[in-house]
């Protein structure tokens, strides 16, 4: 036994998890709403001249109170403004105390045009008394959202708004969850609240919160997104004639964002999203690459073995990760001095940066709380006093990996420098481990401190983790309640008659209480607030103080960051795995619906799954299949749980093979994807996206979530079942291209049946009308990728057109000195890429193929800004019907082929 293995391993805690996560839900104490009185809207007035529509008016309580789950709210305030063409922002708050709301330091708002409703392509209809209202699409006077059946309820620690909405509603977000992509609507419960949730169980919460939601239909798709942190269950549920869905919810304001969506674009819902709550951060291009980490490696010499197994056995390995396992007693920012010293990570790090490779590390929040000990980080925080505290001015003690610790406080006004410091100096180039990316985990944050963790220290002990040093606790005379500019509460706040601990109305959390597990309810933050109210935001606090941090240490270098807690908005710091899943077959399946929610709605594409699962031992085949889905996640990392057996994919020889052959065509796509991670970034486009993003109208797209797009052209549709060689796919009414053999199918929205596909390939097919940029060939690593050569793929759509796009930058810095953006287009027998040229790729492009054509051009003509390049070399493939044209230029200017028959 390992000094490592006296303490519960991982696997316990899922074990655990599982049997704590059934039936222990404290069932709310439901009462009787239907009496309720709702509100009167009076004294509505314009808030500025014309052309504004906005308003603003007085809610005043329209009978006797309900009471429900405690006093009924006697006089709100209501604002509706009409922030852009697409948007209008309603918001509803108590109009005597001050309530918390989600600070703009967390998630700035939207810039407000101020437009007049006639200008908006939707508009909000209003009944005064009681007050609802109605929000409706203009073009088609359809209605999208409507509480005309449900008036508002408002109270300390309860409110609720509730919609109608058609029969069998196509909805879609509402995560993080694993549950189908399209939303079950009968009797089905989403609840938000973070939770470190090993297994990822379906109908549960999970680790992030994104309360946007997108209802498709014929008539155009829009978004609702409720910008309120607070626990909350959004509630759907099927009537005969109609769906409802309901916020219940247990703070905050009502803060809803309607997105007009598209009548015919559901990207567009997607785009109007990104405005509100940011764009994803660029990625370098290094990130695309394929990543290898395990829970579990004994020591520094078996990562190198790792890394050199995977050099022998040929498969590209991008980055090699350490989970949890190189710190010193699990403490952050420590490394173990005998399994893990510095000095030899170090020599790893050169290693592996010498051959163009790269290392991420662990960190996670919670630090050990060792008084005395001399663990620098404890003792810098406890100088900065940046640890987050108990209502009493105490630390807040709960336990993670090192035994009991202490939570920092993203709120804290020092919480920068002090986050900053830790990570300048343990990942010093000079003198420590010299990371190029980091992984920050736990964030929900996790405790294992069992609620009421009376006593913590005895609980580590129980749990034989690390027991602390007893001591008194630093600065017992720290004042509370100091307040900073980020939030101030007003003295007469609508917070002191709250019952943080046992609020009437109980969300359904999976680990039963909201402070199961977790930092508690009543922790307080620096500037006042209340875990209560801000512990969704916990995970994407650290997200963004991460990347200061990252960017403190390369300031020029776009930071890769991947987190496991995730708000709205987090794409826009860093990306985002899925957590502790298992290797499970249904897993596999659900991870792509899970990866859809994260990249084509809640704007973080930097995403993907453990590859062949976390918990459990893999069987070879399903790690085969996952490396080829894995190839086609945005975020491609093979990892799993410790005391199971290995799943590098060098250890069997069918993985071996799917590997390379998956990561070959994934690193020939990369340029392509990258491409798509640019396009996130400048307009929030979707870098994966369902199939009825791309064919709204075909109603059999709509529940559809075991094919997807990866970018917007390539259709991937693995096998997706035990033991089975084949796989029904769905093709809409299209024209589609097998990506490997460039052979056109004809798609005739039906299911088809793919036969015969081995354990190492996927079915990936190249969507008509597309023309898909492609490095020649793979390479071991992607800075080798970026040295070749370009072919361009014309994947002509049934109307015999094709466009697409290549955007080309050095793949690395924040701020690019020149960059080449490139539009292809091909119509009518020409080929043509204009844009711009300015970076300078070193490479070629090699050839232009055109698939689908019944013969070969006679001749194919290049020129350049009119000046002729003279004629071309073609090659016709009979077989599948296209043609190879070898170009062999340099890609740095504008080029048009034209083709004579
Ligand atoms: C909403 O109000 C507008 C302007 O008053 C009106 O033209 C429209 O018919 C209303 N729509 C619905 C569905 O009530
Ligand atoms: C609705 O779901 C809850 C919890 O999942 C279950 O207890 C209840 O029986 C269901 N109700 C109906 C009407 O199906
Ligand atoms: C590396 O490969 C060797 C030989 O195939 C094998 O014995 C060893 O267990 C592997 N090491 C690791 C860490 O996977
Ligand atoms: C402060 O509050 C914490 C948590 O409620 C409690 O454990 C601790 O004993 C209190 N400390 C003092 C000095 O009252
Ligand atoms: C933040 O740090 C500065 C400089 O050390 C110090 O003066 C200030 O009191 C700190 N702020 C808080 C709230 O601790
Ligand atoms: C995984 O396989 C190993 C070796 O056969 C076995 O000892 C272990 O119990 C298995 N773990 C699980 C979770 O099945
Ligand atoms: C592959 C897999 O099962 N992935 C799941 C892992 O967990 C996340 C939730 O955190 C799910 O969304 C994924 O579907």
């Amino acid at each position: 036994m390992g000094k490592f293995r006296k303490w519960l391993t991982r696997l316990g805690m899922v074990a655990f998890c599982f049997s704590d996560a059934k039936g222990s839900y404290i069932l709310p104490n439901l009462r009787d709403i239907s009496g309720c009185p709702g509100y009167t809207l009076t004294n509505v007035v314009h808030v500025h001249s014309p052309p504004s529509s906005a308003i603003i008016g007085d809610l005043i309580l329209a009978g006797d109170p309900c009471d429900a789950y405690g006093d009924d709210l006697k006089h709100l305030r209501l604002s509706v403004d009409y922030e852009d063409e697409t948007r209008i922002h309603l918001k509803i708050w108590d109009a005597s105390r001050q309530r918390y709301e989600v600070p703009e330091s967390v998630l700035p708002r939207p810039s407000n045009k101020d437009i007049q409703a006639s200008a908006s392509q939707i508009t909000l209809n209003y009944t005064a008394s009681p007050f609802t209202f109605q929000v409706v699409r203009r073009s088609t006077n359809e209605i999208l959202f409507d509480t005309s059946r449900h008036p508002l309820i408002f109270e300390p620690q309860y409110w609720r708004i509730k919609t109608d909405l058609p029969p069998n509603a196509n909805l879609y977000g509402l995560g993080e969850h694993t549950d189908s992509f399209r939303l079950p609507t009968y009797n089905h419960t989403r609840t938000l609240w973070s939770r470190d949730s090993p297994g990822v169980p379906p109908g549960t919460n999970l680790y992030g919160n994104h309360p946007i939601y997108f209802e498709h239909r014929k008539g155009g798709t829009h978004g609702v997104f409720l910008r309120n942190s607070n626990a909350m269950d959004v509630k759907l549920d099927d009537l005969y004639d109609r769906t409802t869905l309901e916020f219940n919810v247990i703070g905050g304001i009502i803060d809803l964002y309607f997105l007009a969506g598209s009548e015919s674009s559901p990207a567009e819902a997607a785009k109007q999203y990104s405005d509100i709550v940011g764009r994803p951060a660029e990625i370098p291009y290094w990130s695309l690459g394929f990543h290898q980490c395990r829970w579990g490696y004994s020591d520094f010499v078996e990562v190198a073995h790792v890394i050199s197994n995977y050099s022998s056995s040929g498969i590209p390995l991008e980055t090699m990760w350490i989970d949890i396992d190189y710190m010193n007693d699990f403490k952050i920012f420590t490394a173990d001095p005998e399994y893990f010293p510095t000095a030899r990570l170090r020599e790893i790090v050169d290693y592996l940066h010498l051959r163009n490779q790269h290392f991420v590390l662990m960190v996670d929040p919670a630090v050990g709380y060792l008084p005395g000990e001399n663990y620098q980080t404890f003792d810098r925080g406890v100088q900065d006093d940046i640890f987050l505290k108990n209502p009493n001015g105490s630390y807040h003690l709960s336990i993670v990996w090192p035994g009991v610790t202490v939570y920092p406080d993203w709120f804290h006004p020092n919480i920068t420098e002090f986050w900053n410091n830790e990570f300048k100096l343990f990942f010093d180039p000079a003198t420590g481990i010299d990371i190029d990316g980091v992984w920050i985990d736990m964030n929900e944050p996790a405790s294992f401190c069992l609620y009421p963790c009376l006593d913590p220290f005895e609980q580590a002990r129980e749990q034989d983790r690390p027991p602390p040093r007893p001591a008194s606790p630093p600065k017992p005379d720290t004042p509370i309640f100091q307040h900073d500019n980020t939030f101030t509460i007003q003295p007469r706040g609508g917070f002191e008659k709250r019952s943080l601990l046992a609020p009437d109305y109980v969300p359904k959390n999976s680990f039963g209480t909201l402070s199961e597990k977790t930092a508690h309810v009543t922790a307080v933050h620096h500037n006042g607030l209340k875990e209560y109210d801000t512990h969704n935001l916990y995970g994407t606090m650290m997200s963004a103080a991460t990347r200061r941090a990252m960017l403190a240490r390369r300031p020029k270098e776009r930071p890769f960051i991947i987190t496991r807690s995730t708000f709205a908005g987090a794409g826009s710091h860093v990306g985002k795995w899925l957590g502790d899943n298992l290797s499970t077959w249904a897993q596999y399946r659900f991870s792509i619906a899970g990866m859809l929610g994260m990249a084509s709605i809640y704007q973080i594409p930097m995403v993907g799954s453990d590859v062949c699962g976390f918990g459990g031992n893999v069987t070879v085949d399903l790690c085969a299949r996952w490396a080829t889905l894995g190839a086609f996640n945005p975020f491609f990392r093979n990892h799993n749980i410790e005391h199971t057996l290995g799943q590098e994919f060098y250890l069997w020889d069918l993985t071996t093979e799917a590997a390379k052959k998956a990561i070959d065509m994934r690193y020939r796509l990369l340029d392509y994807i990258y491409t798509a991670f640019h396009r996130a970034s400048v307009d929030g486009s979707p870098v994966l996206s369902p199939l009825w993003f791309k064919y709204p109208a075909d109603e059999k797209t709509w529940d559809i979530d075991l094919q997807f797009l990866y970018g917007d052209s390539i259709l991937v549709s693995p096998v997706t079942e035990e033991g089975s060689t084949s796989v029904d796919i769905y093709l809409p009414d299209d024209i589609f291209y097998d990506f490997l053999t460039l052979a056109p199918v004809r798609g005739h929205g039906t299911t088809i049946t793919l036969k015969d596909i081995s354990l190492v390939d996927i079915p990936v097919h190249i969507v008509g009308g597309s023309v898909i940029p492609l490095r020649v060939s793979g390479a071991m690593t992607t800075t080798a990728l970026r040295t070749k050569d370009f072919a361009l793929v014309v994947a002509p759509g049934l109307d015999g057109e094709a466009q697409g796009s290549l955007y080309i930058d050095d793949g690395t810095s924040l701020v690019q000195d020149a960059i080449s953006d490139i539009s292809i287009s091909y119509r009518l027998g020409k080929v043509s890429l204009t844009g711009s040229f300015a970076y300078s790729s070193g490479v070629k492009l090699a050839s232009v193929i055109v698939l689908g054509l019944e013969e070969a051009p006679l001749v194919v003509l290049a020129s350049s800004g009119g000046v002729s390049l003279g004629e071309l070399d073609v090659r016709f493939d009979e077989q599948n019907g296209y043609t190879v044209i070898t170009v062999d230029r340099p890609l740095d200017h504008h080029l048009d082929l034209v083709f004579e028959v």
